[in-house]
């Protein structure tokens, strides 16, 4: 045995495994949900405006997602997400299968849709 040689590989194997940890970790930060939205502002409060195809409804839930365009102030690609509604009274122009012109805001980190032209 030499428990001197032992000792030192351990050591080394240790500090590997706390970098493998630190890495694994910081990988695992909390990101938005969706590829290509983590440079989302966060606490945006200024309503963005973009277009969107309505794919779906849940007027009770409050949700509608849509596939919409890019977003700038967002730092958006177009892409297909699901939306909080704020009015209930927005629903009555979500229709699926209508394009509309949306105003969404970045409020507590969720997307709502403000107004519905
Ligand atoms: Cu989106």
């Amino acid at each position: 045995m030499h428990p001197q040689k032992l000792g030192t590989r351990t050591a080394a194997g240790l500090a590997a495994a706390l970098a493998l940890a630190t890495t694994t970790a910081q990988a695992q930060q909390p990101m938005d949900k969706m590829p290509g939205m983590a440079a989302a502002q966060p606490g945006t409060a200024q309503p963005a405006s973009a277009t969107g195809l309505v794919k779906a409804v849940d007027a009770a839930a409050g949700k509608v997602t849509l596939s919409h365009g890019p977003i700038k102030a967002f730092h958006w690609p177009p892409m297909t997400m699901t939306f909080q509604v704020r009015d209930k009274a927005l629903f009555d122009r979500l229709v699926v299968g209508k394009t509309v012109d949306f105003d969404v805001v970045h409020e507590g980190g969720a997307y709502i849709v403000t107004a519905v032209h």
